[in-house]
């Protein structure tokens, strides 16, 4: 499928205002790709699917990751996290995607996991760096993101986890993981 093909089938899934938080992950994840050496089409591609599953219905989403028997067991934490394998599922299900790189970036785009490839790098922060963010602290996230990509999902990782801690929100141990493995 063309990146113009997808884009239009994404959007018709989405809400407008997910559909441009969307469009400016996607242009960042190209910048992001073109400033450290990686392909910017599959980043591209890659974060124009990493929310296709977001506004679908929870208990659709359940439906999804149970098909694949919940592997990483996200159910069993908020259902926020449910977006990201279900949205790897129909990336491939439905848009024909068979490049496992992409898929995993968009299956580990909320949670991060341990030993990121710089694909799954690249749409983790710029899922959280993207012009449309404006939490505080954010300024800082863009900078170290800039510098180089790990430096970049460490800064995102610990923000990430102060953040839910904060609202004692279950930390998923992928998240966990993704942390602990950004400290070396
Ligand atoms: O889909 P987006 O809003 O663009 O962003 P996202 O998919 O990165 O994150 C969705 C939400 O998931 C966000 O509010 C943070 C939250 N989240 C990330 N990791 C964890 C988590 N929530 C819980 N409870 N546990 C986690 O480990
Ligand atoms: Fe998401
Ligand atoms: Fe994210
Ligand atoms: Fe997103």
């Amino acid at each position: 499928m063309e990146a113009e093909t997808i884009k239009s089938e994404v959007e018709k899934r989405l809400p407008a205002g997910r559909f441009a938080h969307v469009l400016r992950v996607a242009n960042t994840a190209e910048e992001l790709a073109r400033l450290f050496g990686e392909d910017p089409a599959r980043a591209r591609t890659a974060a124009l699917l990493h929310d296709v599953a977001k506004a679908m219905p929870k208990e659709e989403l359940r439906e999804m990751v149970l098909s694949e028997g919940d592997p990483q067991k996200v159910l069993g934490f908020h259902h926020e996290l449910w977006h990201a394998p279900a949205g790897a599922l129909i990336a491939e299900r439905e848009f024909g995607i068979a490049d496992r790189g992409i898929l995993n970036a968009i299956r580990f785009h909320t949670t991060g996991r341990a030993g990121m490839s710089a694909l799954e790098q690249i749409i983790y922060t710029a899922d959280m760096i993207e012009p449309g963010r404006d939490f505080p602290g954010v300024e800082a996230l863009r900078e170290e993101s800039r510098k180089s990509l790990s430096g970049g999902v460490a800064a995102c990782t610990a923000h990430n986890l102060c953040y839910l801690a904060g609202k004692r929100a279950g930390i998923h141990p992928d998240t966990l993981a993704c942390y602990n493995d950004s400290l070396h």
